[in-house]
């Protein structure tokens, strides 16, 4: 029997027991039958819930990209490696192969050794979806930097934040990006954000768009003639297991963003093998993941998983309405994509337009279907399977964090039964757990709580960088031994798992996750803002909406509410970038809150989802009266 590629319900569940049973020897053998080592591991895992500290593979030596790259070159050299779909469908696509990965890969990374660029250093990668994003996080890699890739969605004050957290020395962008008929202005971002920040010394610069720009001297340098002067080889980093290879930013519920460190070996064994099962990846196989790289699905299963494995993974420019909204379906018939892993509320946008989209296309090469990022509700779930998968193709509904690294619940396609809006069973090697209020394990089916991990697996985020003592606050304070994930979950009668929503301040935008603190914090610093509380509502086609109670100043309260609500939005955007934006801006006289002065968030979601059946006991707060006049003036 395999560990590594499980092919039935019955295997599922014998995998799963012995995986469970003794963790370290089923990671063991693993690790040893499918991966390149200079150096075995001395132990396969160490632990302590209370440090926080978690070691996997100590002692041994690798480098990701021998994983990713340099072993497949000789069995699978001329194989499409990344195949890069750009915005413009005229546009045509690229084939990059294993070989040709290599060498971009080889004089990228020289090109950063050549700008002092060593190991353990950090380099902020500002890019759109174009190959030379994939090739600079894996240039990175290749010579042991640390890469943070900062989604080019966000503002150049998000970026800035971002930048200076993890003091960035370099940062690697490009002169602009393509994003269906329109062009942004990336270079001008990284500009403005750039006056607050002092580590960096250098800007590297793709031409994507030919657009004009300012090069700052001394610091800003065209990429391409660097790469044309660049030696086709690099010798690889030799790197320790522990080592960080990446941080990539999260939001939390409370202040600024938490920087999640994933290091090399865990991360590298964890992405692999749950890439390999969760889309059963064979050979020929062309699979396409819609997400940007920006976020840790697209490090997972864009980059890493799918190269480990040696696959061909697809990379899309664009966006699902342009040149309209066939494309996605365009491109699976154009490529005979075999997985497909998108989000839900692609899945909702799409479901809205009409079916001659989706019709027009032959979709006869799908063989699994994937959902990841929020959950998916059953209208939309029929939809895909009906539309899509043609009630062929089964759907993963892949359950997982930035800080869990790969994917942790999730059926394993033509083994596990699914179940509409189920992410189903944990995959080998996870141990979830429901928790109380009080800190008690739920156990028996049928019952609903807190989610928690309780053993360690492999490519759990190690650290928040620079600040250790807020990742134990915020995952290993809430329940002792466990792992908190921040989310609820339910255990039905056959113990499969859905997960509810997120528990904290942290609300689900099409997939993004939003912490409401840093929202208010923006539009606190409005002049005429005295206090705001953010809350999410149920949204179609965002999954969620974000609903804003804003208190004015009194010299705020003469003005016209709706520049005031355009002001407050396009100082979100500034601060955060344009998904943070407020659907919804209500203002008011007062927000309840307890006795101790808390803004009783609960009503106020209650009130903007328009559900005030029950609001619960509000006669305790300490301003009950202000109840009524929130819900009398709702914004519908
Ligand atoms: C991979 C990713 C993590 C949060 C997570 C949860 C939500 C992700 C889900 C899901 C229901 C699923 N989430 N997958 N909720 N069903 N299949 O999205 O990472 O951006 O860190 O978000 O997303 O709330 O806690 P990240």
């Amino acid at each position: 029997m395999s560990n590594y590629h499980i092919k039935h319900l019955e295997e599922y569940f014998q995998v799963y027991r012995k995986s469970v049973r003794n963790p370290e020897s089923y990671w063991e053998e693993i690790a040893e039958e499918h991966f390149m080592w200079h150096k075995r591991w001395d132990n396969v895992l160490s632990y302590d819930f209370d440090k926080p500290e978690f070691k996997w593979f100590e002692g041994a030596k690798l480098n990701i990209t021998e994983n990713c790259i340099d072993r497949h070159l000789r069995t699978r050299g001329d194989k499409t490696a990344i195949l890069f779909e750009p915005n413009n469908p005229d546009e045509e696509a690229l084939h990059i192969s294993y070989n040709e990965l290599h060498e971009r890969v080889a004089k990228m990374a020289n090109v950063l050794k050549s700008q002092g660029i060593k190991k353990g250093d950090r380099v902020c990668i500002y890019l759109p979806m174009i190959p030379e994003l994939a090739v600079s996080v894996l240039a990175c890699a290749r010579i042991g930097a640390i890469h943070s890739v900062v989604f080019a969605g966000f503002s150049s004050s998000a970026l800035a934040t971002r930048i200076n957290d993890s003091d960035c020395k370099l940062v690697i962008t490009s002169d602009g990006s393509f994003r269906g008929s329109k062009t942004i202005d990336l270079k001008g971002i990284v500009d403005e954000g750039l006056k607050k920040c002092e580590s960096v010394e250098t800007v590297l610069v793709v031409n994507r768009i030919n657009a004009e720009i300012d090069m700052k001297e001394g610091r800003d340098q065209w990429l391409q003639p660097l790469l044309e002067k660049a030696e086709t080889t690099c010798a690889p980093e030799i790197m320790d297991a522990e080592d960080p290879l990446f941080i990539l930013y999260t939001s939390g519920s409370t202040g600024t963003p938490k920087g999640m460190v994933h290091t090399t070996a865990g991360y590298m064994v964890y992405s692999a093998f749950t890439f390999k099962n969760v889309f059963q990846y064979r050979e020929d196989d062309v699979y396409w993941c819609t997400a940007d790289i920006g976020w840790i699905t697209g490090h997972s299963y864009i980059v890493y998983g799918p190269l480990a494995n040696g696959a061909t993974t697809v990379m899309f420019e664009g966006v699902p309405s342009y040149p309209d909204y066939g494309r996605f379906w365009e491109i699976v018939e154009k490529h005979k994509v075999t997985q497909f892993y998108t989000a839900p509320t692609a899945i909702r946008a799409l479901a809205k337009e009409n079916l001659e989209h989706v019709e027009k296309y032959d979709l006869t090469s799908l063989k699994v279907l994937g959902t990841v990022g929020e959950p998916i509700n059953e209208e939309a779930w029929h939809w895909y399977d009906e539309n899509i998968g043609k009630k062929k193709s089964p759907i993963v509904d892949t359950w997982w964090q930035t800080e869990t690294g790969g994917i942790m619940i999730s059926p394993i396609p033509y083994s596990t039964p699914a179940i509409p809006t189920f992410a189903t069973l944990p995959l080998p090697g996870i141990q979830p757990a429901l928790m109380d209020e009080e800190g008690n394990e739920i156990k028996g089916n049928q019952v609903d709580g807190r989610l928690c991990i309780k053993f360690p697996w492999p490519s759990m985020a190690r650290t928040i960088w620079g600040n250790h003592q807020r990742y134990k606050e915020t995952y290993f304070s809430a329940f002792k031994n466990m792992y908190f994930t921040g989310d609820g979950a339910l255990r039905d009668s056959v113990g499969y798992y859905r997960i509810t929503g997120r528990v904290d301040d942290v609300v689900i935008v099409s997939g993004h996750n939003l912490g409401t603190a840093p929202i208010e914090d923006a539009i606190n610093e409005h002049p005429a803002v005295a206090e705001s509380a953010i809350v999410g509502y149920p949204h179609e086609v965002k999954g969620n909406a974000l609903y804003g109670y804003v208190i004015l100043k009194e010299t705020g309260e003469s003005r016209n509410q709706d520049n005031l609500r355009k002001e407050i939005n396009q100082l979100i955007s500034d601060r955060i970038g344009p998904i943070a934006k407020l659907d919804k801006i209500q203002f008011t006289n007062g927000l309840p809150k307890t006795r101790s002065g808390k803004i009783m968030r609960r009503i106020l979601r209650k009130i903007a989802s328009n559900d005030t059946s029950n609001l619960g006991d509000t006669s305790t707060l300490l301003n009950p009266e202000i109840v009524q006049e929130v819900m009398d003036n709702v914004i519908k």
